[in-house]
């Protein structure tokens, strides 16, 4: 398997990000650059601007308007992971230490905020669509918030469904890829039609790779993940796998218990595990995640270049190759 699915021409123009993105988070205050900086250090694999940049690759590839939407929608992801950084008390995060845990919540919350303005104040800059960019991107931080703090009113209930897990993952993750996605077709020029392609096409990957990404929290390590495994469990999140899980031991009580408790143990965390494992639970998830993928791939098979066409089904076939 490859080790990237991005074309030579994303490679090179997402360097060119980071450099934006280094830029921008320079501020004269001291603390909150700093807090910023650690964030973008940190690293993160840019999904978002690379959709971005693919996507504006659609109508004239306007790279100069193109960055700005990329950085913007880099900033704002940041700023999502600070707050819920927060909102979890979370003390790792891609293998590093949190901005909360080291920078203290207070700090922690302005960072957030100023990476969101930033990103605002960069989309306004746009040499046109501007305002129409700033409004969707605060539309999608309005899903991501309520999405937030529907996963909190929700966290330890053993009474949700598929329906409400779907619902959740799509505030929380979908609606930014799907964003990043119809940002790059609008600053391109792209026809209404191509843009909402593009727009679909976000929203089944991001649903995947939520999905995959839940399947992770079980399945991998450590290290691979750069967080503890069993987060979700522990913070009473209800996940896919956990749902079909509960579905094939008929809610079984240790299960429920665990899901319910407001504090585990790392035995009981373990256990917990075990549990799901010990299920088809992951399989089907993988398999719900696959269903998506291919829903991705098929919303972009009327794009009208099939070159991006083919960079964008290739990023879901690696996300299948990889994940399976
Ligand atoms: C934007 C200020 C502001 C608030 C939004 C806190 C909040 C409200 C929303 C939380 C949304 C959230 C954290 C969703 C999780 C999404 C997710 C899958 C994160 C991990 O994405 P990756 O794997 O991360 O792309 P990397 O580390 O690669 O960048």
């Amino acid at each position: 398997m490859a080790d990237s699915p991005l074309s030579s021409r994303i490679m090179r123009d997402l360097k060119r990000v980071e450099e934006e993105l280094e830029r921008v988070v320079f501020s004269d205050e001291g603390e909150l650059c700093e807090a910023s900086l650690t964030m973008l250090r940190g690293g993160g694999k840019r999904l978002r601007p690379a959709l971005v940049l693919i996507s504006g690759q659609v109508g004239s590839y306007d790279f100069e308007s193109l960055i700005l939407a990329a950085v913007a929608v880099e900033l704002i992801h940041m700023a999502s992971l600070i707050h819920d950084d927060i909102v979890d008390s979370a003390d790792f995060r891609r293998g590093l230490p949190t901005v909360s845990s080291t920078k203290g919540l207070h700090v922690a919350t302005a960072a957030g905020d100023f990476l969101f303005a930033t990103a605002l104040v960069l989309l306004s800059g746009l040499r046109s669509g501007g305002i129409e960019a700033v409004r969707m991107m605060a539309e999608a931080v309005n899903i991501l918030s309520l999405g937030q703090i529907r996963q909190m009113e929700m966290a330890h209930r053993v009474d949700q469904n598929m329906e409400d897990y779907l619902q959740m993952i799509w505030s929380k993750t979908a609606v930014l890829f799907a964003t990043s996605c119809r940002l790059g077709g609008l600053i391109s020029g792209a026809e209404e039609e191509e843009v909402d392609f593009l727009g679909r096409y976000g929203d089944n990957l991001g649903m995947a790779f939520q999905i995959y990404d839940d399947v992770l929290d079980i399945t991998g390590t450590e290290e691979s993940l750069g967080k503890p495994v069993g987060i979700d469990l522990k913070e009473g999140t209800v996940t896919m796998p956990i749902l079909f899980a509960l579905e094939e031991t008929r809610f079984e009580r240790e299960l429920c218990a665990a899901i319910e408790s407001p504090s585990l143990t790392e035995e009981e965390v373990r256990r917990g595990m075990e549990i799901i494992l010990n299920t088809r639970a992951l399989e089907r998830s993988k398999e719900e995640a696959k269903k998506y993928v291919e829903r991705a791939i098929d919303s972009v098979r009327l794009l009208s270049k099939p070159e991006v066409r083919e960079e964008l089904v290739s990023i879901g076939k690696f996300a299948i190759d990889r994940y399976h």
